[in-house]
């Protein structure tokens, strides 16, 4: 049950320290963008996590999740968003679908609410392929390794608008739908 939630020159030295990873310096400043990590741990958990499991053979207890986002921030820094996952500990050779959602997690799966969208879609609950996709929302499906380990990126020319995109859900099955095994509550930075 360890958070981390770091920011600024902390960030910056986590991804020198694991081998960098997405570009970093933006007109010459360096720009570190969002690096959240944490462990799962059921709802009931006696020490609360911002990473929730649902479904502990899909996301078991203490299996590891962190998510980064680098570009697409405020101050003036858009340029292009890149949001990236790495878990630890999942259900070997399973396929997650992984988006991102509008609200934090909470002990209801639901709680998380929808995808975020860039063009949202006007018929809510959204369904519409036209606006649930990998262009329009960010996925980060990925197929769990033998080790139970994966990653995924996402590529945007967008950013997130503020307080409209603030966790990560984990579901059953790739793709735009499928039940909600997990949730972790991330501090995307919106576009300033
Ligand atoms: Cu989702």
């Amino acid at each position: 049950m360890v958070a981390v939630v770091v920011a600024g020159a902390v960030a910056a030295a986590v991804l020198a320290a694991s081998g960098g990873a997405v570009g970093g310096a933006v007109g010459g400043v360096e720009h570190p963008g969002v690096r959240a990590e944490a462990r799962f741990a059921p709802p009931s958990a006696f020490v609360p996590s911002p990473a929730l499991t649902y479904d502990m053979d899909l996301v078991p207890a203490a299996s590891w999740i962190a998510v980064e986002q680098r570009g697409g921030g405020g101050h003036g820094h858009g340029g292009g968003l890149v949001v990236t996952l790495q878990v630890r500990g999942m259900k070997p050779g399973h396929a997650y679908g992984v988006h991102v959602h509008q609200k934090p997690c909470g002990a209801d799966p639901e709680a998380a609410d929808g995808h975020y969208q860039h063009r949202v879609d006007p018929v809510q609950p959204s369904k519409d392929p036209d606006y649930v996709n990998p262009a329009n929302e960010v996925w980060l499906d990925f197929t769990a390794r033998a080790d139970g380990s994966g990653e995924a990126r996402a590529l945007h020319h967008w950013g997130f608008r503020p307080g409209e995109a603030a966790s990560v859900v984990l579901h059953d099955e790739p793709g735009g739908a499928g039940e909600r095994a997990a949730c972790f509550t991330v501090p995307f930075e919106p576009r300033g």
